[in-house]
């Protein structure tokens, strides 16, 4: 097979984009020259209730900080989303839904989503929800999980969608910390024909004596199965639909209020409630949704992301319904019940536009081009990709076997803290290498700084930082506001720093290395190995644990621990089994670690210091060429850990 390194954008494709190479430079050069009249002229593209006159305000000063956007306009996200198509479209579908089981089927058109969202909007001031109250959303894949956002946003509350792999444990600390009023849930989510307990896991989390601001939960049937009920607290979503108006004014929301509130986890401490804007955020989500996958109207576009996740949001919610797409909701997994059926949902609903993750993409190569036998394909258009780096064989296998290489591929990089896009190719305009993000969007300013925050210029490796902000920026965390400059904006002082590595090589192109803190990245999920530690540590049996990262075949990084035992407890196969159920049930399915090793002791410094590069060399199984061990305490230990090392691969 050929390996072409540069694949060039195809002359058809580029006639007929939105956005070609030369319309890229121009745009891209207005945008930084001239920011206030770029985002003037594509802040329009919203509704605007009042319109902004004043379109940027912005420091990244750590001792002075403060980002705006279009702050004098107001609007409103669900009016974006919804009423201002009804004219036009309201008889297009706006969701093709798609469930766990294939027979499984429903759609709804623009006209139907808004009077849902009006209805359930109504129903949520019925349960005492008002205008910057939070509510929490675990939900499974339906219809039912973007209505209750949109509805949300109608009435000014803020969303805190949870993902329903989550446990009681973290939904509480989420409803601590967020102070949720109403949580909305199912009795049960359908993933891979496995029923997973969303309400007793809200049952469960609500026994917290510290979650004790939450008033309501409406609860949406879609198994019928088997709950449990307090019958002050609870309410079926139905029964208070059945009494709510259709009629539901949007709220006007200024620019600036807040959208929602999402949590990510952080290199230390607890997940971060990561709060987004209106405004900013909507320009921002419908542009690049717009761009980044050439949308044209009428197209049919799949986002296989859960709404639990920033993509979920931004590229299956905000964006392509503030742009009158057509959106595909699969309520299950795209390899299930066999790998065949990302290409058959592609097929039976003619999709154009697909956007997924390396994870899934590698798992579907690990089965064999044959499961693509039947596979047409002919629908698609473009392809994304999203979550982590893709390697190149998985980006080729996804050009040659799904894209039957007519399908322009864009690798997107972003973060939850950036709202969207910020580093991809554009379709007709950037000639793609797999494995890059390639080049900013506009208004982005990338910039690699090498550890001291000194700029690196031309080719390079260094940490990966953005000089100006961009209308989608994260702008606080919730609660917390010093940790917001303190993650982002301190570490290189006036950039915003994104955890990330990158290289970038003579064409300008970004090549995304991963993260360069404490985060792994784990099927595409980010988790703080911080977080897995404490949950192991708080193991009666455990004295000290330290978690990192490892190279995975399909899941991109694997999670490797290292448990010190308390003095006497036996090492077993079975204590092993027992500490992956307990960070199950500690953080949910998605942090078990994939290994556990037993460790008597951890290399550290005489301050005590863990040294995670030998931990992470070490699990990786490069045991060869450890680097200078004398600066620890105890360099034995090093001997020790190789010895009984699990990943000998
Ligand atoms: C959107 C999303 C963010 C982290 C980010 C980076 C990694 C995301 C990537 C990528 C290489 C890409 N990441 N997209 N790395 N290439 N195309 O995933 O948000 O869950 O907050 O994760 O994911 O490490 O810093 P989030």
């Amino acid at each position: 097979m050929s390996t072409p390194s540069l694949y060039p954008v195809k002359p058809e494709i580029a006639a007929n984009a939105l956005i070609n190479e030369e319309q890229y430079k121009k745009m891209y050069q207005e945008s930084i020259v001239n920011p206030e009249g770029f985002w003037r002229e594509h802040g329009q593209r919203i509704d605007w209730i009042k319109p902004f006159s004043k379109v940027r305000k912005v420091s990244f000063d750590d001792h002075n900080l403060y980002i705006k956007w279009f702050y004098d306009g107001t609007l409103n996200a669900s009016q974006n989303c919804l009423d201002r198509h009804l004219a036009e479209r309201g008889d297009q579908t706006a969701i093709i839904w798609e469930g766990d089981d294939a027979a499984d089927q429903r759609t709804l058109t623009y006209a139907e989503l808004h009077q849902e969202v009006c209805k359930f909007a109504n129903a949520l001031r019925g349960q005492g929800v008002r205008r910057g109250d939070v509510v929490t959303i675990y939900m499974p894949m339906v219809p039912e999980a973007a209505v209750a956002m949109l509805a949300c946003a109608r009435i000014g509350a803020i969303h805190s969608v949870i993902f329903g792999g989550f446990s009681p444990d973290s939904i509480a600390a989420r409803c601590i910390d967020g102070r949720a009023k109403v949580i909305v849930t199912a009795d049960e989510g359908i993933r891979a024909g496995r029923k997973i307990p969303l309400k007793a896991n809200i049952d469960e989390a609500l026994k917290n004596p510290d979650v004790n601001t939450v008033e309501k939960v409406i609860v949406l049937q879609r198994t019928g199965g088997d709950i449990h009920w307090e019958d002050n607290r609870d309410v079926w979503w139905h029964d208070t639909m059945k009494v709510a108006s259709e009629h539901c004014v949007a709220a006007e929301m200024k620019a600036e209020d807040p959208l929602f509130l999402l949590y990510t986890s952080g290199s230390t401490g607890n997940p971060k409630g990561v709060l987004h804007t209106t405004g900013g955020y909507m320009v921002y989500a419908s542009m690049t949704h717009e761009y980044v996958f050439d949308y044209k109207p009428g197209e049919i576009y799949w986002c296989t992301a859960d709404v639990g996740w920033i993509t979920g949001h931004s590229y299956m919610v905000y964006g392509p319904l503030a742009n009158g797409a057509t959106i595909l909701m699969h309520e299950g997994v795209p390899n299930y019940p066999s790998p065949a059926r990302l290409g058959e949902m592609v097929d039976r609903h003619k999709v154009n536009i697909l956007y997924t993750a390396p994870t899934l993409i590698r798992a579907l190569m690990a089965e064999g081009e044959e499961q693509f036998d039947g596979f047409d394909g002919s629908s698609l258009r473009i392809m994304g990709s999203v979550g982590e780096p893709i390697n190149p064989e998985a980006w080729r296998w996804y050009n040659d076997v799904i894209g039957k290489d007519t399908c322009p591929i864009v690798d997107t990089w972003w973060q939850t803290e950036t709202g969207g896009i910020l580093i991809t190719p554009l379709p007709g305009a950037t000639d793609a290498k797999p494995g890059s993000a390639t080049r900013p969007f506009f208004g982005v300013q990338p910039a690699l700084v090498d550890n001291l925050g000194n700029l690196i210029e031309g080719a390079g490796e260094g940490n990966l930082v953005i000089l100006d902000s961009w209308p989608g920026q994260m702008r606080t965390v919730f609660n917390d506001h010093d940790r917001f400059v303190l993650t982002y904006f301190k570490t290189f002082r006036g950039m915003y720093f994104t955890g990330d590595g990158a290289k970038r090589d003579e064409d300008g192109y970004y090549w995304i290395t991963g993260r360069v803190d404490d985060v792994i990245n784990v099927s595409g999920h980010r988790l703080g190995t911080a977080e897995i530690e404490s949950a192991l540590v708080a193991h009666h049996d455990v004295a000290e644990a330290a978690v990192v990262g490892y190279p995975h075949d399909i899941k991109g990084q694997g999670i490797y621990a290292y448990v010190t035992l308390n003095h006497g407890i036996e090492e077993t196969e079975e204590l092993r089994q027992e500490m992956r159920q307990w960070v199950r049930k500690e953080i949910g399915a998605l942090a078990t670690p994939d290994l556990i090793q037993w460790a008597s002791g951890l290399p550290k410094t005489r301050s005590g210091k863990i040294m995670r590069r030998f931990l992470r060399k070490i699990a990786a199984n490069e045991v060869t060429n450890l680097g200078d061990a004398t600066t620890l305490a105890d360099p034995s230990v090093i001997d020790v850990l190789i010895e009984s090392r699990l990943n000998k691969s």
